[in-house]
């Protein structure tokens, strides 16, 4: 029996510093409007979908940046989205700066800020929250750097893990479904986490500079797109799964952003792509039963994985330099 939903890509073009809430979420409910009229179930937006990608912007006191956080989703001002998307009976991604109440790892209860996304169901229901686990940047203003990247000043690592939900979605009673933000992209135990729940369709939302902003050393412009979607291909491949990878594109606040949204099969076949830098919806049929060649075969991880040689995975964060090589010692 086919098990088929009309997943889509909702890209944003640039949201200017000075641009509104209100204004960000009109033009996702016009995006969701679209995706109605084509059919769509579940529609992807990107990374911090509500503002600018504030971390750009230095605020030395950092509750200064209160401003760019949601305390409640929804809220009054993501509410249209919320109503568009029940009247439509479309599921949805979103990405935003989230502020929570919350207990730390002391017990302590304070503001804490997170780069989080939630998946939400056809009738309005969060069906699952994840927080962004690998932050990039730095959390200190960086004077080598033309344009700062704060992801590390005004982010808590995640906390939640990374989730998979079974949930119903589109005409189907349930969809194995997990969440990636932006710079997890490319980092395959993030895939391998979701690989490992039987994740069948990964949202993922990002915001990425054509430029390497680091002062560290020259990337070829061409090669960052290209990464973008080695990554995320190689995730679906290699975890039998789909992925709806959505941009925020174009020219935001003097940077630009690359866009070049995808959905990919768990051939790791890119199905479709953005071609602007603009709003834009692009949609796929997404045939879930596809997920089943991959972990049946090649990459059935009950049969053919090897944990017990994977320890360094866990067990160390940066790298060691290997033995040296020496003529007299048997190998
Ligand atoms: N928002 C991001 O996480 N951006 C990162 C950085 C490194 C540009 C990315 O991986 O795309």
């Amino acid at each position: 029996m086919s098990r088929l939903i009309t997943a889509a890509a909702a890209q944003l073009g640039p949201i200017q510093r000075a641009e509104p809430r209100s204004s960000a979420v009109g033009r996702m409910v016009r995006l969701l409007e679209r995706a109605h009229r084509r059919g769509v179930e579940l529609v992807v937006f990107p990374e911090l979908a509500l503002t600018t990608f504030f971390p750009r912007h230095y605020h030395e006191d950092i509750s200064h940046a209160d401003k760019w956080f949601e305390t409640a989703m929804p809220s009054a001002e993501t509410a249209p989205l919320f109503d568009a998307a029940r009247r439509y009976g479309i599921g949805f991604h979103l990405g935003y700066a989230e502020m929570a109440q919350e207990a730390d790892e002391t017990g302590a209860v304070r503001n804490r800020r997170f780069n989080t996304s939630v998946l939400v169901g056809p009738e309005g229901d969060v069906l699952l929250k994840y927080r962004k686990m690998h932050l990039p940047g730095h959390a200190e203003y960086d004077t080598r750097r033309k344009v700062q990247h704060l992801e590390k000043r005004y982010f808590e690592v995640g906390n939640l893990g990374f989730p998979v939900i079974r949930a119903p979605m589109g005409g189907l009673d349930g969809i194995n479904m997990g969440m990636l933000i932006c710079n997890d992209r490319r980092w395959p135990e993030a895939w391998r986490v979701l690989g490992l729940q039987s994740v069948e369709l990964v949202a993922l939302g990002y915001n990425t500079p054509s430029l390497n902003m680091e002062a560290g050393g020259f990337e070829a412009h061409h090669l960052r797109v290209f990464h973008s979607h080695l990554s995320i291909q190689a995730g679906c491949y290699q975890n039998s799964c789909f992925a709806v990878a959505t941009a925020k594109a174009g020219i935001e606040d003097g940077n630009e952003l690359f866009g070049h949204s995808i959905i990919v099969n768990p051939q790791g076949e890119i199905i479709a792509m953005a071609g602007s830098w603009d709003d834009e919806l692009i949609a796929a049929d997404c045939e879930l039963d596809m997920c089943m060649l991959g972990r049946t075969t090649v990459f059935a991880f009950d049969r053919h994985r090897r944990p017990e040689a994977y320890g360094r995975i866990t067990g160390q964060v940066g790298a060691v330099e290997p033995e040296v090589w020496q003529k007299s010692a048997p190998r």
